[in-house]
């Protein structure tokens, strides 16, 4: 049986570096510029992106915090056009079916500013669809199913990070979760413990690509200091 480790375990902390309190906050003001220019763009060029790029940007994804540290997380990364075809089409399917029948009108009616419908062309421009699977449980070497915990909120806090890396390495995102969503796990072939959340969509913006005009709340409205 794996040994799991304990307390004894324990290593010094590394890599941690206070800064002096003008440059946390110089650090901190540049970090919330870099973030306000982070939009979500509905229309992608087809001009390819580095993989290597993709591949720090989900490292820096893995580095998120989770339940029990037990990473339940799986980014596959679609790039192949075929398979991207089957996505949209898929992907369609459920859009058409939200937007003519299951949505409500109070639903449409908060969707409206956004201007989005059914036709989902990104998710063949894109160079990458990165499709985030939650892993519920994992089997032991025994094939003894081990129940993951806080297992959506660990991911979300992933995606969360993958979105700020590819927004800090240049490129445009779109959180994407057309639903259901189970036709991911049968194009992709992913095995019965994973459940996919999302799919964020990457690339570059199509040139002269328009965004919707929107606010963000103030930090008093999204903040209390007690
Ligand atoms: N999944 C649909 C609808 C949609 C829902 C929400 I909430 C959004 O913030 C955006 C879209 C679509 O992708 O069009």
């Amino acid at each position: 049986m794996m040994m799991s480790k304990s307390r004894d375990d324990y290593l010094p902390l590394t890599g941690y570096e206070e800064l002096p309190a003008d440059a946390m906050l110089t650090r901190a003001q540049s970090f919330l510029e870099l973030m306000k220019t982070r939009r979500s763009v509905r229309s992608f060029s087809r001009r390819p992106v580095d993989r290597k790029v993709i591949e720090l940007c989900i490292q820096a994804a893995g580095r998120a915090p989770s339940g029990a540290n037990q990473q339940p997380w799986k980014f596959v990364v679609v790039s192949d056009a075929e398979l991207k075809r089957q996505i949209r089409q898929a992907a369609e399917v459920e859009e058409r079916a939200f937007y003519e029948e299951r949505a409500s009108d109070q639903w449409l009616e908060v969707l409206r500013p956004l201007g989005t419908d059914a036709e989902k062309p990104f998710l063949e421009d894109a160079p990458y669809l990165i499709v985030v699977f939650c892993e519920n449980y994992r089997l032991d070497e025994n094939g003894k199913k081990i129940k993951h915990y806080y297992v959506r909120d660990s991911v979300g806090i992933a995606i969360g990070m993958l979105i700020t890396a590819l927004h800090n390495a240049g490129l445009a995102c779109l959180t994407h979760t057309p639903s259901p969503m189970q036709f991911l796990r049968e194009i992709l072939g992913r095995p019965d413990n994973e459940t996919a959340l999302m799919i964020l969509v990457a690339g570059y913006p199509k040139k002269g690509v328009m965004v919707p005009d929107l606010d963000k709340k103030t930090l008093d409205e999204i903040a209390l200091f007690l």
